[in-house]
Order: structure tokens, then sequence, then C-alpha cells
């Protein structure tokens, strides 16, 4: 018999310096909320990635360009700014991946440096779909990671914003040709609701 594949929901980077107020704002970022919130019951697990930096971290920057991935200072590890932003659903039984723990290592995946691929394997899970910040790093580098590890890979696109139009849209395409399939959440809630 065939075992069914589990589904994970990978949500990157949900956290206050990356939302309205931090110090790496990424626009419109709050809207994804509600939106990841009313999908975690359609998974079979939910895997949160916190960016978890030292206060020494290689990209930090009194000048940022952001271009060249010279950031302000964000997600210093512990720090309020690190934190998940308070509306978003936190599930029951969930998993937390910190990543860019190194200061000497940028690490926009959430597999670099992480456990994250044997902690799917263990659960069973071969399907991941990813949302949350920023489509154009984090969130593309953690999809192109996961198509690297074998998962069949699905990008929320209603559950996602970028840092700038750019380089989003670059990212899209870029995850589109390494055959990663964009899904709305309307079409998770629709096949939640047919096949539960
Ligand atoms: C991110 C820039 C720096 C992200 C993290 O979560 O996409 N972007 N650190
Ligand atoms: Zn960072």
């Amino acid at each position: 018999m065939k075992f069914p594949s589990r589904e994970g929901l990978i949500v990157v980077d949900v956290q206050n310096d990356f939302c309205a107020g931090g110090t790496l704002a990424v626009p419109d970022a709050e809207s994804i909320i509600p939106v990841i919130n009313t999908i975690i019951p359609c998974f079979d697990a939910v895997i949160y990635t916190k960016d978890w930096h030292p206060a020494s971290h290689i990209s930090f920057s009194m000048n940022p360009s952001y271009m060249d991935m010279s950031w302000p200072v964000h997600c210093v590890a512990g720090s309020a700014g690190a934190q998940f932003h308070p509306k978003l659903r936190i599930a029951e039984q969930s998993i937390i991946i910190y990543k860019g723990t190194d200061p000497s290592r940028e690490a926009y995946s959430a597999f670099s440096g992480t456990h994250l691929e044997d902690i799917l394997s263990e659960h069973g899970i071969r399907d991941v779909y990813i949302c949350g910040l920023a489509t154009d790093y984090c969130v593309k580098q953690t999809a192109l990671d996961a198509v690297g590890f074998q998962f069949r890979t699905f990008l929320i696109t209603d559950a996602i914003r970028g840092v700038s139009e750019k380089t989003s849209k670059k990212a899209l395409r870029d995850m589109n040709k390494q055959g990663i399939s964009p899904v709305t959440s309307e079409d998770l809630l629709i096949s939640y609701t047919l096949f539960p």
C-alpha cells in the first residue's frame, strides 16, 4: 500500500522587523497574516522560520544598500523585532526553525545550516507549501532548496510579499522555471473542504 504524502506548510519569517514599524519592513507584509491564519488547518505539519541573527551578523550595515544584500540591523536573536508578528496564528505542535545564526554567513534559505530537511523527512512530508516574507529573498531561496531536496514544492501566491516589485517578479520567474507550482489560499481551502 502506498503511504499518502503528507503536506507541510513553511511560514517564512513573519516577524516584527519585516512588518510595518520594523527595521526592514516589507511593503504590505501584514496583509498576508490573515491569509496564513486561515490555511494553517489545511496542513499535517506547520513549520515556522525565524531569521535569528547575532548582533554582529555579516549582513548588517549602517549604510545598507539592500541591492548588495547589506541590510539594516534586523531580527537580532531574542529582540522584540525577531518575535513573530502578534497576529500570526501559531499552530499547535508547530516546528520552529532558526536561521542566519552564524555571524559570518548569510542564510536566506530555511534549509541553510538547519535540520529542516531531516525534520520534514521524519514527518513523512513530501509536499511543501511556502508562504511568508520576503518573496525575493528567504521565500525564494527556501523554495529553490526545497525543490533541490526533491520535495514537491508549491508557492502560495497570495500569502507572500517582497522587498521590491522588480526582484519579486524575477523571483517568481526563477521559481517557476524550477518547477515550483503557484497555488492560492483559495485553492487550498477548496481542496481541504472537499478532501479534509
Ligand atoms: C530576509 C533580508 C535579510 C528575508 C532576511 O526574510 O527575506 N531578507 N534577511
Ligand atoms: Zn536577515
